[in-house]
């Protein structure tokens, strides 16, 4: 079996979810770099790895996997003595899938304002309405995660990697979310960038380049 470990990969993209969660478990991947929006995403490459031309895309075990959450759950499995996936039968099990769809939920609100906000090219112009209703659906995913943090981490059980899909999405959302009312999400979150592998992986990544701007708020409707 092949020992490659490649990562498909865009800096602070969902795919720094994967690295996060290699780190945790002392794996350093090759990173195969990519850049939203480019050709090279919609090349084979990656194509023929994830079928949306997305990231992540892992190379691991001989075999390759693509989106994010089963990424994470393969590793879970595949490397159980970490103990950072919860099985059937086992406490938090049903909170810990809950948690992983949940992100995407969450995500996909991000995405949204990622393209409204980042990738339309002039003349098109980011849609008041859109963004508005986007951000306030932001803001009560938001919530619902605040309500939904057991303790330390988002389990009751402790670390996992649903604190990993979760934990990406926090440090994307602040970008067009005032943070200042969610003091359980910001403790939350500095208890995430605190841990050893996460600041490895944050090293691996360099300072973010994927906003140009600290904040982004919904734009005044013509
Ligand atoms: N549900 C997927 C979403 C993956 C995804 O959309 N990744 C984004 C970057 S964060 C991407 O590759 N976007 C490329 C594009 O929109 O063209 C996952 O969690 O892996």
């Amino acid at each position: 079996m092949s020992d490659v470990v490649r990562l498909h990969h865009v800096p602070w993209g969902r795919s720094f979810r994967v690295l996060w969660l290699l780190q945790e478990m002392g794996i350093t991947p090759e990173l195969e770099l990519y850049e939203i929006g480019t050709r090279k995403m919609q090349e084979p490459g990656l194509k023929d790895r994830s079928p949306a031309g997305r990231i992540p895309a892992l190379e691991i075990d001989g075999r390759t996997i693509f989106e994010s959450s089963a990424i994470l759950q393969y590793l879970c499995e595949t490397r159980r003595e970490f103990g950072f996936g919860r099985e059937p039968g086992q406490t938090d099990r049903v909170a810990y899938l809950e948690a992983l769809g949940f992100a995407e939920t969450m995500a996909s609100l991000i995405e949204q304002l990622n393209l409204n906000h980042l990738f339309l090219r002039p003349p098109a112009k980011p849609s008041p309405a859109v963004v508005k209703l986007n951000t306030l659906r932001l803001k009560g995913t938001l919530a619902g995660l605040e309500g939904m943090i057991a303790g330390e981490y988002l389990l009751p059980s402790g670390f996992s990697a649903a604190d990993t899909m979760l934990g990406f999405n926090l440090f994307a959302a602040p970008f067009y979310m005032d943070m200042e009312p969610f003091a359980e999400l910001r403790a939350y979150w500095a208890r995430l960038q605190a841990r050893p592998a996460f600041q490895a992986a944050a090293e691996i990544e360099g300072p973010q380049t994927f906003y140009a701007k600290d904040f982004y708020p919904v734009p005044e409707a013509e």
